[in-house]
């Protein structure tokens, strides 16, 4: 007889409910879950790939340690052999732990990919391993996505995680750039798997949505206007967008009057960008900034929001610091239909750092940004001998082999490597440099609570999933592997066997004690809804009640909390914080003093990549099949003209070639893309040595990231630049019997 279980889907951050229908230990299907109190039965493609992941053959069950052929160096001949986890993480402990003792506190590190945070056992260990490591070393994924928005929300609101979320349910205008909604389903903006519907609702209730993207995305459809706007110029755009509204007087504080300092230099600063030049800029016409102006200003509540378009671009930080300005000087922070503040059941905000540039890394002084280092900088760190030099790497939950700017580079750095760990279920394109990987527990063989995310939530929820199978890797989850390992670092570094002892036992008992769960019923009963301490408080939520409803518990629409809930010293939004606007100077010279003309003057790399999500695939879920089977979607887009400039027919195969690698892929010719943009998905280029994922091997596609460039970064922010890389294509062969008339006719006309 088949069962059902109710849980929420891990893969990304709009956490929707899912309905996993199962039979003693095998799913029999995955649904939305229609009672879920956020995606009221709403799901993507993606969530029936979790069965795939459930039963996948080449998802680790017992930790690999490499067997080198050559003692002096990795290769990919090397075997791997199966061994017991307290083993491997004892073997990962005293090695890590040998390069401290020989070279220092910084001569390890760690990596944390974005799994992290869709896995509380990974969340909840990051404090205990980072004190244990001690190091200044930490990497995470964050420099190449959102970071960027981090630092925006450091410098105005006083901290990082002071997260601003669209109140997308109650707004009447709608102003998204570079973001594709339809298919991210909402990035840093958790609905539910149904922002589309929600983009609808606003145009029904007869407010109005304009997106701005190079590429005219799947996203197009549910707004009433789309403009072009050329690579890394947006926040040219918003600073034409914010003159004009001071020049028309149309700026006002709203409720935040009186909490707001540098409303008058913001003026100014304005006041200094001439609309022309923007419009040449960006190719968004002065007419048009000056509409979509008004129309911002004039709307009863109005959002200006973005994602990874305009936080993996060069001039990021200004981008977020002039998207939040725009919401400011219009009375659309935390205001209704504006940009709102989440209230999680879990406060975590005091549990976690803000800070800036307290101190720099070895190599080329890079800031630090609330304790971790831009990964763009990890290959020099490890790649550039001298003291300090980080030897010894703990990986955990990313495959930034693939993902990282500048794949060889990144391969480069962890061939090098003195050790490293990895903490992931697949020996991948990454893990396959380790010396050992320890896999944690599969997605259903654990408990799930959303310890991030809800930092993004559109309503105040929440929602705890219980295990739905529980095996012998459920004792193995990402919490038990890094407490474990944390534990076991913390012993080795004690002096002699005495205290190594103590710490073993008191290690051993507390790792007994401590659960995730312990300290989600502790943040439940004493967070903003919780019952505390008073049993007649019945209302009030505690773990127990949050378990009673599997569907998760709606707590509220978003409220007001500003200006209580600034961070900043002297309790004000900074409209003007000195980082930002000490950045403008590169942001003029860039696009108005000729830097650019230059740049692209002596280069060969005349076309820019931008990436792009499909529907059906995440990184690492191309481990399954349901999600990956059909065409590949590695396709290059481009322009006709591009295309016909170049010789380039439809079902070419063309080489794509940029400063740090060179791929080939087919192309896709389309005018949904700007001229002088050619775009493709990212997370690709599978098929490598030693690898063992067979599905994600049997359909490869390749990196996008083999192109992209480690010294590509946001001036200000340090972020990777992975959009808008200048890049050169070529055919490499036309197919015999090209149909497209059109496409012959623009060969002609562009030969002759
Ligand atoms: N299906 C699917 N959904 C996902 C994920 C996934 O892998 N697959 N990943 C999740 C994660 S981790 C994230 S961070 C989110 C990302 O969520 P989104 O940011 O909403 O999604 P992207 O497709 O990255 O959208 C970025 C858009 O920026 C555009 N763009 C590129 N350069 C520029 C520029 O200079 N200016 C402007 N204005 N636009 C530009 C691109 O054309 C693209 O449409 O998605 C999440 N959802
Ligand atoms: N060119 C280009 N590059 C990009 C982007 C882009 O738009 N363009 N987008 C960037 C963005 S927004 C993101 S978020 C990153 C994503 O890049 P990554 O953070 O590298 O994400 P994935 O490729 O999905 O890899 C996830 C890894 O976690 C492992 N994993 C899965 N579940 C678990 C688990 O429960 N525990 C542990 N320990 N490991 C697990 C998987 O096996 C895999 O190795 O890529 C970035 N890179
Ligand atoms: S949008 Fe898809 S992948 Fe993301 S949580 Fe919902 S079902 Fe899962
Ligand atoms: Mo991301």
């Amino acid at each position: 007889m088949t069962q059902r279980h109710f849980r929420t889907c891990h893969l990304c951050e709009t956490m929707c409910g899912i309905e996993v229908e199962y039979e003693g230990g095998a799913v029999v299907a995955i649904r939305g879950d229609k009672d879920d109190v956020l995606s009221r039965g709403n799901i993507c493609p993606k969530a029936t790939g979790i069965q795939d992941i459930h039963t996948c053959e080449d998802r680790l069950r017992k930790p690999l340690k490499r067997i080198r052929k050559n003692p002096a160096e990795k290769s990919h001949d090397d075997e791997w052999v199966e061994i017991e986890f307290n083993e491997a993480i004892d073997f990962a402990a005293a090695e890590l732990s040998r390069l401290q003792s020989d070279h220092g506190k910084d001569a390890i590190g760690s990596y944390w990919g974005r799994s992290t945070a869709h896995n509380w056992g990974c969340t909840l260990a990051v404090p205990f391993v980072q004190k244990v490591m001690d190091s200044r070393n930490v990497y995470t994924g964050s420099t190449v996505d959102q970071m960027p928005h981090n630092f925006a929300w450091h410098h105005m609101l006083g901290h990082q995680f002071l997260c601003t979320v669209p109140d997308i349910n109650r707004t009447q205008y709608f102003l998204m750039l570079g973001t594709n909604p339809k298919i991210s389903n909402g990035a840093q903006m958790s609905t539910g798997a149904n922002a589309w519907k929600k983009l609808n609702a606003i145009r029904e209730r007869g407010g109005k949505c304009v997106l701005i993207d190079p590429r005219r995305t799947e996203s197009a459809k549910y707004v009433d206007e789309h403009h072009f706007i050329q690579p890394h110029s947006d926040s040219l755009f918003l600073m034409g967008l914010i003159q004009v509204i001071f020049d028309r007087g149309l700026a006002t504080p709203g409720r935040m009057e009186g909490h707001i300092t540098g409303w008058q230099s913001m003026k100014e600063i304005a006041a200094t960008f001439d609309l022309d030049a923007i419009a040449r800029v960006t190719g968004i016409s002065s007419s048009t900034i000056e509409r979509i102006a008004e129309e911002f200003a004039s709307a009863d509540s109005a959002i200006c929001y973005g994602r990874t378009g305009v936080s993996m671009v060069q001039f990021a930080g200004l981008s977020q610091w002039l998207m939040y300005v725009l919401n400011i000087i219009t009375g659309n922070m935390d205001e209704k239909g504006g940009m709102m503040f989440p209230v999680p059941a879990l406060d975590s905000l005091d549990l976690t750092k803000s800070s800036w540039a307290t101190y720099h890394s070895r190599v080329s002084g890079k800031p630090e940004f609330s304790g971790e280092f831009p990964l763009a900088i990890l290959g020099e760190e490890i790649l550039t001998p001298g003291e300090g030099q980080l030897r010894g790497l703990l990986g955990i939950a990313g495959n930034m082999a693939l993902s990282m700017a500048d794949g060889h580079n990144t391969e480069r750095a962890l061939n090098a490597l003195d050790f490293y760990v990895a903490v992931d279920p697949y020996l991948n394109e990454t893990t396959r440099f380790a010396d050992i990987i320890i896999p944690p527990s599969g997605p259903l063989e654990k408990s799930h609570y959303d310890m991030f995310y809800h930092l993004y939530d559109t309503i105040n929820w929440t929602k705890y999933s219980p295990a739905l199978f529980v095996t012998e890797h459920s004792k193995w989850t990402d919490f038990e592997i890094l407490t474990g390992l944390s534990a076991r670092l913390l012993e080795y570094r004690q002096n002699s066997w005495f205290k190594r002892g103590i710490v073993r036992a008191l290690a051993g008992v507390l790792r007994k004690t401590i659960k995730p769960e312990l300290f989600l019923g502790f943040g439940l009963r004493f967070g903003p809804y919780g019952q505390g301490l008073n049993p007649f408080r019945k209302s009030g939520l505690t773990l127990g009640r949050l378990k009673k409803n599997p569907h998760g518990m709606f707590l509220s629409d978003l409220y007001y909390t500003l200006p209580e809930g600034l961070r900043t010293p002297d309790k004000k939004i900074q409209l003007t914080p000195a980082a930002f606007v000490n950045d403008l100077p590169r942001l003029r010279a860039w696009f108005f003093e000729g830097q650019k003309e230059q740049s692209e003057a002596t280069s060969e790399f005349d076309l820019k990549i931008i990436s792009r999500l499909t529907n059906r695939t995440l990184g690492w879920m191309h481990h399954s099949r349901r999600l990956v089977k059909g065409k590949n979607p590695c396709e290059l887009m481009i322009h006709p003209d591009d295309a016909a400039r170049r010789r380039i027919g439809a079902n070419s195969m063309v080489r794509v070639t940029s400063r740090t690698g060179e791929i080939t892929l087919p192309v896709q010719i389309s005018e949904d893309i700007m001229p002088g943009v050619v775009c493709m998905p990212h997370l690709w280029g599978h098929g490598r040595q030693n690898t063992r994922q067979r599905v994600a091997n049997d359909n490869p596609g390749v990196s996008m990231n083999d192109l992209t460039d480690v010294t590509l970064i946001d001036g200000l922010t340090n972020n990777a630049i992975v959009n808008g890389v200048p890049v050169k294509v070529e055919p490499i062969a036309i197919h015999s019997n090209v149909q497209e008339t059109h496409q012959d006719e623009l060969i002609e006309e562009f030969v002759s």
